[in-house]
């Protein structure tokens, strides 16, 4: 009996990791994957916030991120940031282009869903859900784990480039 009841226990973890094959968080719309989600922690009572997600195109063709709103702020949109004169400046962008072979990654100092109005500080070890809208895919929500205060990009994120100084 117990050892029926284990032997069915690794089957259904064996049938869970052909359907979660990769990173727990990712989310399938489409063609499109959309993974390592996360979020800063509030430092204190901040209003505002960001959310960052790595957008991948499995398919042929191009599609665009249009939109994105999240319940825990008044607003979410999409920003860029970049140095201008040696002044970090942040802009918003209305469509981001999500092209097949390479991965749209967002990320502090880049590409970031702003959140404006956030109704509580964002908490480290919660999550909360983000709707995305695509030009062709249409919308889909993911869960956005909500990292330390000083993250600067999702654990399970690949190594890219330097380590840094
Ligand atoms: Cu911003």
């Amino acid at each position: 009996m117990t050892v029926k009841a284990g032997y069915r226990a690794l089957v259904l973890i064996a049938t869970m990791a052909v359907v979660f094959p990769a990173i727990a968080d990712d989310t399938t719309l489409g063609a499109l994957t959309i993974g390592d989600t996360w979020a800063r922690a509030s430092a204190g009572p901040a209003k505002a916030g960001a959310a960052y997600v790595t957008i991948t195109n499995g398919g042929a063709e191009a599609d665009r991120l249009i939109a994105a709103a999240t319940p825990v702020a008044k607003k979410a949109a999409v920003h860029t940031q970049m140095m201008q004169g040696g002044i970090m400046k942040m802009r918003p962008v209305v469509a981001v282009e999500v092209n097949p072979g390479e991965p749209t990654v967002f990320m502090p100092g880049g590409l970031h869903v702003m959140l404006m109005g956030l109704k509580a500080p964002l908490v480290e070890g919660d999550t909360f859900p983000l709707t995305l809208t695509f030009e062709k895919s249409g919308a889909v929500e993911v869960r956005v784990r909500v990292l330390g205060v000083g993250a600067t990009r999702h654990p399970m994120h690949h190594k890219m480039g330097g380590s840094g100084s």
